[in-house]
């Protein structure tokens, strides 16, 4: 196993159907990682907007990830398996618990709270991996 986040999520990578992509709904742009991009680049996207309550007139869409994912496979046998992914501190554990309807991942308001991926069923059949989250340099948090 790498020292690096990505070599330990590159396993998973393989494994899941989708990639949720979380961006800072204030600043989709500078939240967006070259490293991630290219990491995801063969993998079906969803882009979801965190932070989006900070903002009086949001210019992002409200992602509803349930949906797009079941939207996205509608005659899926068995598990879709989907990854969360995204800098630091960007809201993705705090995603997932949102979906989850209940605190199934650790969050914080610092970088590097999610240390190792974690599994969350968030809807029949729905699964999350939460993951830690990665530098533009796709070195981890300190
Ligand atoms: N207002 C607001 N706060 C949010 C939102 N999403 C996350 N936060 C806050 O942002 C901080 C970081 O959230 P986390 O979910 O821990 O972020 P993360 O991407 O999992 O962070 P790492 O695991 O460290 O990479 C926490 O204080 C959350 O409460 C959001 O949509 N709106
Ligand atoms: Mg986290």
């Amino acid at each position: 196993m790498g020292h690096r986040p990505l070599d330990t999520m590159k396993e998973y990578l393989k494994v899941v159907n989708v990639v949720i992509y979380v961006l800072d709904a204030r600043d989709p742009d500078a939240s967006k990682n070259p490293v991630l991009d290219e990491f995801v680049k063969n993998k079906k996207i969803i882009y979801y907007y965190s932070m989006r309550d900070l903002l009086a007139r949001p210019n992002v869409p409200n992602v509803k990830v349930i949906d797009e994912i079941q939207k996205m496979f509608p005659n899926k046998v068995g598990y879709v398996k989907a990854m969360v992914v995204g800098v630091p501190n960007v809201g993705k554990s705090t995603l997932i618990n949102k979906l989850a309807k209940r605190k199934k991942t650790k969050t914080a308001n610092f970088e590097g709270t999610t240390k190792v991926p974690q599994w969350v069923e968030v809807a029949p059949k729905i699964y999350l991996l939460d993951t830690p989250g990665v530098y533009i340099t796709g070195h981890k948090p300190k």
